[in-house]
């Protein structure tokens, strides 16, 4: 019996790759490639558009179609690309600097229009490549390089925020769930629509080391102590809610896509201009 590896989506001679030991940036490309690999894209229809940080980097490594793009713009040009070639698939890899800090005003937008793009985005709760500063979702309390005795903003949910802009999917993992991310990768590549998987992820370099978690099994442990099958999250009284987050698939419709909605108004136009 042979598995996916994922190996045919990457450059020959990459590895060891860029990433910290224990970052889970590794974990979360190895899912998403053997994703592809069970789903049978091949590298010349496939497109991976990333912004800039150290999730940023991803692409550096493919053979797949790659666009390295500008920090937070990564979804406006993968909007580009999906709405004049629909027929590529376009999948967006960013930090969450990248797509709800700097990028959120696209991140709004992209799931607004329900565009055909899976986005991937790794959540490690701070600004990685740039020293471990403060992001829009770093927890209430966390310390960073720059919130040095603990964080006075609140973070943004990306999840509830891709539902309200309104995503036909949403979901959300962790590298201490395993494989069950590439499992649901595959659903959210397979979507129509504007699909969204949140990884949220180990930063022991970082984000572990500002906040009493050193090593990275301390970090995947606090992680895997937080996450809630959602089932499970849904019967917790509100008070508790807050020292979880719901993994899963938190969101699954059948709403058209931008490119749905534009073609029937393409015909309707074209029918227009002939009477
Ligand atoms: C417009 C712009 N602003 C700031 C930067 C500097 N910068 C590079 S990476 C980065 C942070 C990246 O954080 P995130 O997107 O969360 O990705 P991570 O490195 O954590 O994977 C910043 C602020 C930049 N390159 N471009
Ligand atoms: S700094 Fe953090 S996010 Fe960047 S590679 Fe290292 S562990 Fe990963």
């Amino acid at each position: 019996m042979t598995h996916a590896t994922g190996m045919k989506y990457m450059k020959p001679g990459v590895l060891p790759h860029m990433w910290c030991a224990g970052c889970g940036i590794g974990g979360m490309m190895g899912a998403l490639l053997r994703a592809f690999e069970e789903l049978g894209y091949r590298n010349t229809d496939t497109v991976v558009v990333t912004g800039i940080g150290c999730t940023g980097k991803l692409d550096d490594y493919l053979l797949t179609n790659a666009l390295h793009t500008t920090h937070g713009r990564a979804l406006a040009y993968a909007t580009g690309i999906k709405a004049f070639k629909p027929q590529l698939k376009v999948v967006v890899v960013m930090g969450d600097g990248d797509s709800v800090t700097i990028g959120g005003n696209h991140f709004i937008h992209a799931a607004r229009r329900n565009i055909d793009l899976t986005a991937i985005v790794l959540n490690n709760l701070n600004y990685g490549m740039t020293g471990g500063q403060v992001s829009g979702t770093t927890p209430e309390w966390a310390v960073t390089s720059t919130t040095v005795h603990g964080n006075p903003e609140r973070e943004f949910d990306i999840c509830a925020l891709a539902e309200t802009a309104g995503a036909n999917f949403v979901a959300r993992s962790t590298p201490y769930l395993g494989w069950e991310m590439k499992e649901i990768m595959k659903q959210a590549l397979e979507k129509r629509g504007f699909s969204l998987v949140e990884v949220v992820s180990p930063c022991p370099t970082h984000f572990g080391r500002n906040n009493d978690m050193k090593e990275t099994a301390a970090m995947l442990r606090w992680l895997g102590g937080r996450a809630l099958p959602i089932e499970d999250y849904r019967k917790l009284p509100q008070a508790e809610r807050k020292q979880h987050f719901p993994v899963g698939t938190l969101v699954d419709r059948d709403e058209p896509d931008f490119n749905t909605r534009y073609d029937t108004i393409r015909a309707r136009a074209t029918g227009m201009n002939v009477r």
